[in-house]
């Protein structure tokens, strides 16, 4: 989409201001906020990784980029909230412990909130016992856990073991992502899913939500 372009480089150029303005032109052309985030946001953040692998972007920059998609979420996230009447299920989202990555946790977030789904976002550096915690507040239909780097995964598998100990895994679907997970580390930690990006979890939260009221009404 070519309307997209100007969010696209304004995020790349971690221009909070102009990333907002943009989106806010895109919303007054009536681009749907998902469009703004598959189109605009996601490729915007693709970029700018492979530029911090290349060496061609810093920390600084990354961090400039990431507090523009934050801006970005604030002005989209009620506008996709809005789109649906009643829930499809309840989610609670977070980063798992030790890892501060939330970009990808976020857009995930934003998607499953334009895809129905009430969406309690926990943040990042989330340890165990705050999941379970969220869980018994919240009594949501699916958990999402969030890893960025290699070695937070291992804390996504004490999460799972957390709820197994708190006696509740069977209330909850477990649902992991993020660029070092696979389907086969999923299986391996008994997760019941693996998104495989943003829009891919709204078809599996979907999923996962259709199994838990198949599960209740049997
Ligand atoms: Co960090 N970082 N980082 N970083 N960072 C990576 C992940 C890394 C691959 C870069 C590299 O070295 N090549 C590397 C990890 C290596 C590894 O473990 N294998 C790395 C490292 C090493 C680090 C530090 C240790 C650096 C340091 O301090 N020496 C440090 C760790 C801090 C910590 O967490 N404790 C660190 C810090 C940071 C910043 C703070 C500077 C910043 C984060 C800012 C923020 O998130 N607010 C940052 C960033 C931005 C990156 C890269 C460049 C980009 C990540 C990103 O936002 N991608 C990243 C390199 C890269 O990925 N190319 C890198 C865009 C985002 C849309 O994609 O997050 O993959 P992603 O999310 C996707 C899917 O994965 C999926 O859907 C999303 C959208 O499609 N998904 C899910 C994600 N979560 C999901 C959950 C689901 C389902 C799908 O269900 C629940």
């Amino acid at each position: 989409m070519c309307e997209g372009s100007g969010l696209r480089e304004a995020i790349i150029r971690g221009d909070a201001a102009a990333a907002v303005s943009e989106t806010r032109k895109l919303l007054d052309q009536s681009v749907k906020p998902v469009d703004i985030i598959s189109d605009g946001v996601t490729p915007a953040m693709a970029v700018v990784g492979r530029l911090f692998e290349n060496g061609e972007c810093f920390v600084p920059e990354l961090l400039m980029a990431a507090r523009a998609t934050k801006d970005i979420f604030q002005i989209l996230r009620p506008l996709l909230a809005e789109t649906n009447a009643r829930p499809r299920a309840r989610v609670i989202l977070g980063t798992v412990r030790g890892d501060l990555h939330d970009i990808g946790k976020n857009l995930v977030a934003a998607m499953l909130e334009g895809g129905g789904f009430e969406v309690t976002d926990l943040g990042v550096d989330v340890p165990p016992e705050r999941f379970i915690a969220a869980q018994k507040e919240k009594q949501a239909h699916i958990v999402g856990l969030s890893a960025l780097l290699t070695s937070t995964l291992p804390a996504m598998k004490a999460v799972i073991e957390a709820f197994g100990a708190a006696g509740i895994r069977d209330q909850v679907k477990i649902m992991v992502g993020g660029a070092p997970v696979t389907k086969r580390f999923a299986d391996t930690i008994g997760a019941d899913g693996y998104g495989e990006n943003a829009i891919a979890s709204v078809d599996l939260a979907g999923n996962l939500a259709g199994e838990w009221k198949d599960k209740e009404s049997s």
